[in-house]
């Protein structure tokens, strides 16, 4: 732990002089066909401060708590993967009902993720006037969460608005994947967001940093243990997870928790991948010479990392007039303008597990 806190530090002072020639390397490859509605340039001439500012706030928040800098990155693959990048994840529940936060899989959405964001959408509304979306906001901080713990620098393209509904909990479990999926699931489960299998290996190298509750994972541990796990690995999760309902945390990287690159991939190779849904990318054999490619090739990852996280960051936008800009990134700009879904009952959103 304590090496790994020492070389993200310095990484980060690497980061930070090699950030000019990085953009200049990455500008230069490929990237998705743009939605119709966002441009690269979009608030280039009315907030030019904008990715500034969010870079250098993350850099200090990331040096005192790295660990959020994964609470960003899921919070914006949620986004996506429910009802399109509309910052909807986002929105506190209302009296009419618990917003997609209260969906089983936002019980491990980091908190501080979201006052984040809020904070960013205050200075960044302060220096340009309320132009700028909570969603587009969420989509640049995942690059930064990306970028600044070790990964891939590449440009966002902007110009979401933020959605006026959330999505109900039925929804949000609906189009969430299931970390017990295995890989014919989740091909249909990415399909559906048109998301390729490239798509799915590159993006599943997300779990390069971040941690998870044995909640996810107990599963393989009890009551009879996954074959898959590596013994070593299995007799650590054990002691972490010492029971089917123990509350213990644990990385989802076990070589470089804190740092984005392939050892995620690597892993897998070794049967250390912690969800069936990470392991099985190395079982299946559709997937598995990605993973290998992978686990050999870093280069090769954080290309088509960055070219599947651009896509990711435009499935279902709001654009145009559509939506709105939200001043709170917790709430609508009117409650009038709120359209009810459903009233969920909290119970079940606590007893099932994501
Ligand atoms: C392939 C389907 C996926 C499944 C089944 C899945 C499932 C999960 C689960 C179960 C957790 C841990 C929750 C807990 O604390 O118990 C988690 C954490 C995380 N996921 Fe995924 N995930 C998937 C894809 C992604 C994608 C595409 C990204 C981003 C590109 C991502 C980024 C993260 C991050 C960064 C964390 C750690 C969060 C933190 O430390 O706060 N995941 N995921
Ligand atoms: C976008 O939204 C429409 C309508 O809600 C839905 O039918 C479609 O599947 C969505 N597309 C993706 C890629 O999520
Ligand atoms: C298991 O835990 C030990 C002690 O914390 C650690 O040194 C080792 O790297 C871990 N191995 C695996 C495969 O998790
Ligand atoms: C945990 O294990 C016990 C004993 O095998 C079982 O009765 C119980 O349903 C399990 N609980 C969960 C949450 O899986
Ligand atoms: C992978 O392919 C081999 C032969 O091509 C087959 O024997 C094996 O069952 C396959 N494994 C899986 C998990 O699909
Ligand atoms: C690794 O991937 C990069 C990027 O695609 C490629 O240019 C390079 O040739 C690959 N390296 C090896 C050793 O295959
Ligand atoms: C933003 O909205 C949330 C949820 O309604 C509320 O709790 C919070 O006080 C609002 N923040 C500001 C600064 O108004
Ligand atoms: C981070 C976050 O907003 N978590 C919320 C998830 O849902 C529960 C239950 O509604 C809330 O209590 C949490 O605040």
């Amino acid at each position: 732990m304590t090496s790994s806190s020492a070389s993200f530090i310095s990484l980060l002072l690497v980061s930070s002089f090699l950030l000019g020639s990085h953009l200049s390397l990455t500008s230069a490859q490929a990237t998705p066909p743009l939605v119709a509605g966002l441009s690269y340039n979009f608030h280039a001439t009315n907030c030019p401060s904008l990715e500034t500012t969010i870079r250098e706030y993350l850099r200090e928040i990331f040096s005192s708590d790295f660990g959020v800098a994964a609470g960003l990155l899921r919070v914006h693959f949620h986004d996506c993967f429910v009802q399109g990048c509309d910052g909807s994840v986002l929105l506190a529940g209302s009296a009419s009902g618990p917003g997609e936060q209260a969906a089983p899989p936002n019980l491990t959405l980091r908190p501080r993720a979201f006052v984040i964001i809020n904070e960013l959408r205050n200075r960044i509304h302060r220096a340009c006037g309320a132009i700028v979306s909570c969603a587009d906001i969420t989509a640049l901080c995942a690059r930064d969460a990306v970028f600044l713990t070790g990964g891939p620098d590449y440009r966002v393209p902007l110009g979401r608005r933020d959605g006026v509904t959330f999505a109900t909990r039925d929804d949000t479990l609906a189009n969430l994947p299931f970390f017990g999926s295995r890989v014919p699931t989740l091909i249909s489960d990415f399909a559906r967001k048109n998301l390729d299998v490239t798509d799915l290996v590159a993006l599943s190298g997300g779990h390069s940093i971040g941690r998870s509750n044995c909640g996810s994972f107990v599963g393989r541990l009890y009551p009879t243990r996954d074959p898959t796990l590596e013994t070593n690995f299995a007799n650590n999760l054990t002691r972490v997870c010492p029971t089917n309902t123990s509350s213990g945390l644990t990385a989802l990287d076990v070589r470089t928790p804190n740092i984005f690159d392939n050892q995620y991939f690597v892993n897998l190779v070794n049967r250390q991948g912690l969800f069936v849904s990470d392991q099985d990318l190395f079982t299946d054999n559709t997937t598995r010479p990605i993973v290998v490619s992978y686990a050999n090739n870093q280069s090769l990852f954080f290309q088509r990392l960055a070219f599947s996280m651009i896509k990711m960051s435009m499935i279902n936008v709001t654009t145009g007039t559509r939506g709105e800009i939200r001043t709170n990134c917790s709430a609508r700009n009117t409650a009038t303008s709120y359209l009810s879904t459903a009233v969920i009952d909290e119970e079940q959103g606590k007893s099932a597990s994501y």
